[in-house]
């Protein structure tokens, strides 16, 4: 029903801006691609901008180069409609947010915390990504896929499904790959692309990370920290850190994972969180402002990081006891 309504408000505008969450990855930069696809496709003119770059491992997705990030000082750009994709609020938009202004937005989202930013708002937290819905619009409008948008919603779902690990994927996100796979693309590359391109110098970093990864007395969480001097050291930018949670996850026992980083010359912290069991994640990020879904989640904490640690792991601790004391009150 929502998406016939989306396809009526669009069939009623001409231009649009597509945009997505700061940090772009996998899900945000193939959704947006692909339903910039879907929008050409339906006679409309379209621009994708989004605050920050794109980052290197997604620039062989077809179109990545259309891609605009948005500078400092920029001229007044006329549209009728805005489409956001795979952001929980507006304020993951980032500077973007100034130049969609008062105008009609429409939100295409999978975060549990969303909190109906948008005029129309399309959100569905049981959808494995921002792709998996763009592919229902594709359906519900009646156009046919091509290889490229194939292309790129395989690749918005692949990674937010981690490869089709995490507790997201499930037998909807099988059948809509089965049928992505029937696409001319090749899956092998794609994986080549976003996960075997990493640099000699990111992998010692990721050595000196498991090296240093403390967790509690009972294994039931772990975290990780990255600090300024650490990238400055090793000649590196946060970006190519983003990832090192899906490896310190891969510890058995590890319920929740995290992880910490400096940002703001390490006046606040970045918080990057896990669950592998149903431990709400997204509950303690909103604890401190943050958010996300239920498995991942994210936050910013204004401390050292010292404190920080120290404020993160009480509430994480809080939650593993809440748990416990539910699933005992359930027997
Ligand atoms: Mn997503």
């Amino acid at each position: 029903m929502i998406k016939k309504q989306i396809l009526e408000k669009i069939k009623q505008s001409n231009s649009f801006i597509i945009t997505a969450h700061i940090n772009p990855e996998g899900d945000s930069i193939g959704s947006q691609l692909a339903m910039a696809k879907l929008l050409t496709a339906m006679g409309k003119t379209v621009r994708i901008i989004n605050a920050d770059k794109i980052p290197g491992n997604l620039k062989f997705l077809p179109g990545a180069e259309k891609i605009e990030s948005l500078p400092e000082n920029y001229e007044p750009i006329s549209f009728d409609l805005a489409i956001i994709l795979d952001c929980p609020n507006l304020e993951r938009i980032g500077n973007v947010r100034k130049l969609i202004a008062e105008r009609y937005v429409i939100c295409i989202d999978h975060h549990v915390s969303n909190d109906q930013f948008g005029n129309m708002n399309w959100t569905d937290s049981k959808a494995s990504s921002a792709g998996e819905m763009v592919y229902g619009l594709f359906k519900a409008a009646d156009i046919p896929l091509d290889n490229a948008s194939a292309l790129c919603l395989y690749t918005a779902i692949m990674t937010d499904t981690g490869s089709f690990r995490y507790a997201n994927t499930t037998v909807k996100t099988h059948h809509i790959i089965a049928d992505l796979l029937s696409f001319n693309f090749c899956p092998t590359k794609v994986y080549e692309h976003i996960y075997e391109t990493k640099s000699f110098e990111v992998m010692k970093l990721l050595a000196e990370v498991l090296n240093n990864l403390q967790r509690s007395a009972d294994g039931r969480y772990v975290w990780f920290r990255v600090t300024a001097e650490m990238l400055k050291r090793n000649k590196l930018n946060a970006e190519s850190t983003e990832d090192f949670i899906a490896f310190v996850r891969m510890i058995e026992g590890a319920e929740v994972v995290a992880y910490l980083r400096e940002i703001d010359q390490g006046a606040k912290v970045k918080i990057s969180m896990r669950s592998k069991t149903d431990i709400d994640v997204n509950a303690i990020a909103g604890y401190f402002g943050g958010g996300g879904h239920k498995a991942a989640s994210g936050c910013v904490i204004e401390a050292n990081i010292d404190q920080a640690e120290k404020m993160l792991l009480s509430q994480i601790k809080k939650s593993i006891e809440e748990h416990n004391r539910n699933k005992k009150q359930e027997k």
